[in-house]
């Protein structure tokens, strides 16, 4: 049974203050499935860079591995253009989608919160994140 394929998205150029805390949810991701966007955890990505034939290379390979994706899980604590695109972009393509937010740290947008088709899974600190999540990737596999 081939493992089950989850688009991860976080902030880029919306700011990388979480990008460590992505790294570790993807290192947890991966220990079951397949993560298709590794480098949104990297931290020595540069959200500087810039270009439009660049750009558009980028929107084409995540707009494909988005539509390849069994699954979206989101961090959406740090408030991001790109990643709000990408998850009406799932829903659009009946992708399941998981988002994340610390309600210590931040609001979430109304316009993701007030979606009925999106999981919701606000967190209170680190440790209530991963327990969240280890039930979202037991799901996972329970459907399978
Ligand atoms: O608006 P944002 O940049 O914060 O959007 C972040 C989301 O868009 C992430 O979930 C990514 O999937 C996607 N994304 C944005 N920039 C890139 C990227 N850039 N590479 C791959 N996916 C991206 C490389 C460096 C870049 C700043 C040119």
């Amino acid at each position: 049974m081939s493992k089950p394929r989850v688009y991860f998205a976080g902030s880029i150029r919306g700011g990388r203050v979480d990008a460590s805390l992505y790294q570790r949810i993807i290192a947890r991701i991966k220990q079951t499935c397949d993560v298709l966007t590794e480098h949104v955890g990297d931290p020595t990505l540069s959200a500087l860079e810039q270009g439009p034939e660049r750009d558009a290379a980028i929107y084409a390979q995540d707009t494909a591995w988005l539509r390849e994706s069994d699954v979206v899980i989101a961090e959406c604590t740090c408030p991001s253009l790109g990643v709000g695109y990408e998850l009406a972009f799932a829903e659009a393509h009946d992708k399941p989608v998981h988002v994340f937010y610390d309600r210590t740290k931040a609001q979430l947008s109304a316009m993701i919160g007030g979606d009925v088709y999106f999981h919701v899974h606000p967190y209170r600190g680190e440790v209530e994140l991963f327990a969240q999540l280890e039930e979202v990737l037991e799901g996972l596999y329970a459907k399978r």
